[in-house]
């Protein structure tokens, strides 16, 4: 037995390895290589309700949850044969489908923010998308953004970025031109009067503001009261778009997402992941008078070969269908459980860090105090998330691999899942 588990542990570092030589880093995204944690990626090779499974066989419990779509939990029954019957049809056609309209319909049945909407294939596309419209609709040029808020790799995003970037210490990419930043504003999180000021002196420049309604790149940081509400009134008396970059916070933190849970309107709506289903779909949208900015209604350019892809689609509509309020309920009984099991192995353990929660999305910054901006954040103790995130790993525990990142609980965490995670928390805790 401990033979073949040696050989089989092997698996994952040696297509690690094997990787390498094929892809940078290894991976198709920077933050799946583990370098903020060490060691090496565990390729999976399977996925069930709240389980991932790895190339080594062993199965642990899952909190990444492919980043957020996995909100039903992995590998949904109504969502998987959603997209084998889609795929029966045909997997592809470059053409409108009825289907579409259908998601669409219920995309703004959830979002009435959103009265007009386009399908992408990915939260880049849609941020990148939805500020040129900005840009477009207002004849503006000046964006402004959030350190340590992450909407995806455009160019003119990748300031003061969060998530992978944050975690690199690179918040501004190489390969962007200055010329694609000079018209990018980030300013601090949750800090009201600076956006006030800005809007003093610039209100007329600015294109829009997008945020992430509750920050999850810079792991989880929530609104501060009457920030959210502050900058969509700032950007309407500018004459502004307020965007909120929900790709994150979309259909997790309520089935209409940080806007339901926070009764606001954002002049536009940028979703992704849950919205999805974990295939490729994002989507952004809002107000009509500025979405129909959108060519071929109007002259700002947006095209996809593969936008609205039926089998995305399918997968999407089949998810959106499955949001009922039993699905949120559970949702908020095991986070609960989870945060409050987390607070305890903390103190039982007397070790510093603040678990900061919104709906199903967590997490444990190795902080004094509470986390209100990235320039708290970014004072964490990395060095203990990582050897908290390994001792976690040799539980059985797939936390997410970094410290500027949240944690995704789904509808398919049972409370023994939630239970086994604490006591392997504490455990992993009281070896710091
Ligand atoms: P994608 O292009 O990765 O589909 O979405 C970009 C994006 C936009 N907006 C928000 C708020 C996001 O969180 C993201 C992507 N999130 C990261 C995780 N923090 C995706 C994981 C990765 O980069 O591999």
């Amino acid at each position: 037995m401990f033979f073949n588990t040696l050989l089989a542990m092997t698996s994952s570092e040696q297509l690690f390895k094997d990787s390498a030589l094929r892809m940078p880093g290894g991976v198709n995204s920077p933050v799946r290589a583990f370098r903020a944690v060490g060691g090496h990626p565990i390729f999976i090779a399977s996925a069930h309700g709240s389980k991932v499974t790895s190339a080594d066989g062993r199965e642990y419990i899952d909190y990444i949850g492919s980043w957020g779509p996995a909100l039903l939990g992995h590998a949904h029954a109504p969502t998987v044969k959603a997209v084998q019957a889609a795929a029966e049809r045909g997997l592809s056609y470059g053409a409108p489908t009825e289907l579409e309209l259908r998601f669409a319909e219920r995309v703004m049945e959830l979002y009435p923010s959103i009265q007009m909407m386009r399908c992408v294939s990915s939260g880049t596309e849609a941020t990148m998308s939805a500020l040129r419209v900005a840009r477009g609709f207002t004849g503006r040029d000046v964006i402004v953004k959030f350190n340590g808020a992450y909407h995806g790799h455009a160019d003119c995003l990748l300031v003061q970025a969060g998530s992978g970037a944050a975690t690199f210490g690179n918040p501004d990419s190489a390969g962007v031109p200055q010329a694609m930043v000079q018209n990018t504003l980030s300013m601090p999180y949750n800090d009201l009067s600076a956006l006030e000021g800005l809007f003093d002196e610039r209100g007329q420049e600015i294109a829009a503001v997008i945020v992430e309604p509750v920050a999850g790149n810079m792991g989880c940081v929530p609104p501060e009261p009457g920030f959210l509400e502050g900058l969509v009134s700032l950007c309407t008396d500018a004459g502004a778009v307020s965007i909120f970059d929900e790709v994150m916070t979309g259909c997790r933190l309520a089935a209409g997402g940080a806007q339901e849970r926070y009764k606001l309107k954002p002049d536009m709506t940028c979703l992704g992941k849950v919205v999805g289903g974990g295939m490729p779909l994002a989507v952004y949208g809002g107000r009509k008078e500025v979405m129909q900015c959108v060519a071929p209604s109007g002259p700002v350019y947006q095209a996809g070969t593969l936008s609205g892809n039926p089998l995305a689609v399918s997968a999407g509509l089949t998810t959106l269908n499955a949001l009922t309020p039993a699905v949120y309920a559970r949702l908020e009984a095991a986070s609960a459980r989870l945060e409050a099991g987390l607070k305890q192995a903390l103190q039982e353990t007397n070790v510093t860090a603040t678990v900061q929660r919104v709906g199903a999305m967590l997490t444990v910054f190795f902080h004094d105090g509470r986390v209100t901006s990235w320039e708290q954040a970014s004072q964490c103790d990395r060095e203990r998330f990582s050897a908290w995130h390994q001792a976690l790993l040799a539980e059985g525990i797939m936390w997410p691999p970094s410290q500027f990142e949240a944690a995704f609980i789904s509808a398919a965490h049972e409370d023994a899942d939630i239970d086994r995670t604490v006591q392997a928390a504490r455990r992993a805790l009281a070896k710091l």
